[in-house]
């Protein structure tokens, strides 16, 4: 059966649904970029939110951004539906549970009219933008300011309309202020650390280059609330959307699944109203930071831990991966040794439970997670997730192995073939040439330049040096194995 809002009644029985009307719902909140994980996140606490009285204003109205033939599709697809869409939710040890998400009400594809998608964001309907734009997306260097004259970000200036999150942020604020409307709150709901902060440096950095006046009031006016946000969301692939669709009986063109987990930490600071998302599991807090560090640092950190040694030595499958007695090993090392001591728990959280539950949840067997999805853009991710360890375990003089042997990884990852000799796709959009040649210069320390590690302080430290090298050397003749076997676990 095909899914529409003229087909939403007649869903097979075992399909679950949150109860609220969905043609009375209204859109008020825009989000920039609609991934599977915002599809199997914010938009379920979304869902959520409406079935409760008062809240039918919360629609969400997704934008996508990128010209890209895959994101065309995915706008097609979600228009035919009404916005529709199947989440299958996989816990490890009862059987999946199917939803139908209404909560995206609207679907704008913004190549279609740029100006047009800019407009949209300016409805004061409107009053919560959130975003998914991925770590590398926010143009941050290692010194956490906007890169403005970043080549992208000039070309971006240079439009007349723009192209960028924060130029259609930017833009459709003008509008708003110019119409006496109030702004938006900007909700970045990326894996980076301060995102609130991050997003707003990026958004009047942005609106600097245009205009000052505007970047004066964007900064005075809006709020930008920081949150951590968790759910493991694999990749969609077609024979995932054929397997999803035979097992809900539903013709579903943009099926999404995930894990049964879910956690939402966000600081309370929104300027124009939110969704009373605490009552459907969102934790509020004044302070979001020791959240997101720890699942930053201990969460992400160990799924690029596990996921650059395995791809190399062959595993693409995270639930196998953890098969792994020495890869499960390195990560229990990791999490204890190296990233639990660095870091503060938020109240009420014990990090070694903590640690514990994210281990468990990898070993999920029900939901078939992708290696080469974390792998991807480790460019950007190394620099948010591992730095901050990296650089307190290497400043404090401590054992530094699983660092060293977790970024010779990397440069061997770059590569993109397995130790087995199987070809794997390496998508690392945000390395230059001159990173690529510096990561297999014959001189194996070189790496150690990549702008992927600028800022590090590594390099400052002759042991560490050696250590890295050592690593790409034992990696070189011996494999992922035996080095981890004999030079890495304690
Ligand atoms: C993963 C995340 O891509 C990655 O690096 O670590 O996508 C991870 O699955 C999510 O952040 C879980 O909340």
């Amino acid at each position: 059966m095909e899914l529409s809002m003229k087909t939403l009644g007649n869903l097979p029985a075992t399909v679950v649904m949150s109860d609220y009307d969905r043609s009375a719902v209204r859109p008020g909140i825009a989000h920039l970029s609609v991934g599977n994980f915002h599809r199997a996140h914010q938009a379920v606490y979304v869902d959520r939110v409406l079935a409760l009285p008062e809240q039918g204003g919360w629609g969400i109205v997704g934008v996508g951004l990128l010209d890209t033939p895959a994101e065309a599709a995915k706008a097609a697809a979600l228009q035919a539906q009404d916005g529709l869409y199947t989440l299958t939710e996989c816990p490890a040890d009862k059987p999946d549970v199917v939803r139908v998400i209404k909560s995206l009400v609207e679907y704008v594809h913004a190549p279609a009219d740029r100006a047009a998608a800019i407009c949209r964001l300016a409805d004061p309907a409107i009053r919560v933008v959130t975003m998914t734009i991925t770590e590398g997306g926010y143009y941050m260097d290692e010194a956490g300011q906007f890169m403005h004259s970043h080549p992208d970000m000039v070309e971006d200036l240079a439009r007349q309309v723009p192209h960028s999150a924060f130029g259609v942020m930017a833009e459709a604020l003008r509008l708003r202020r110019e119409a006496g409307v109030v702004p938006f709150t900007v909700l970045s709901c990326d894996n980076v650390p301060h995102n609130g902060h991050v997003a707003r440096k990026a958004l009047v950095g942005w609106a600097e280059q245009r205009d000052k006046d505007l970047a004066g009031w964007i900064s005075q006016n809006v709020a930008f609330p920081s949150c951590m946000v968790d759910r493991i969301t694999p990749a969609v692939r077609e024979a995932d959307i054929q397997r999803l669709d035979a097992a809900s009986g539903i013709q579903d063109r943009a099926p999404v699944y995930c894990e049964d987990f879910i956690q939402w930490v966000v600081e309370d600071t929104f300027s124009s109203g939110r969704p009373d998302w605490e009552k459907v599991g969102v934790l509020f807090t004044q302070d979001v930071a020791p959240y997101e560090q720890v699942k930053l640092r201990m969460l992400n950190a160990t799924h690029s831990m596990m996921a650059l040694p395995g791809v190399l030595m062959g595993y693409r499958v995270v639930s196998d991966a953890m098969q792994d007695a020495s890869l499960y090993a390195l990560l229990q090392q990791f999490l204890g040794f190296d990233a639990e001591p660095l870091l503060q728990a938020p109240p009420g959280m014990a990090l070694q439970e903590y640690g514990a539950l994210l281990l468990s949840r990898f070993r999920n067997k029900a939901i078939s997670d992708q290696l080469v999805r974390i792998a991807s853009d480790s460019a950007s991710k190394l620099p948010v997730f591992i730095r901050p360890t990296a650089s307190g375990v290497v400043a404090q003089g401590r054992d530094a192995r699983r660092i060293a042997f977790l970024l010779a990884c990397f440069c061997a990852y770059l590569a993109g073939r397995d130790e087995k000799g199987a070809a794997y796709d390496v998508l690392e959009p945000h390395l230059t040439d001159e990173d690529k040649k510096l990561a297999f210069d014959a001189d194996p320390a070189k790496a150690l330049e990549m702008s992927v590690f600028s800022g590090w302080d590594l390099e400052k430290s002759d042991a560490f040096v050696t250590q890295f090298v050592e690593m790409r050397q034992a990696l070189k003749a011996q494999g992922v194995r035996k080095t981890l076997e004999t030079g890495v676990l304690a």
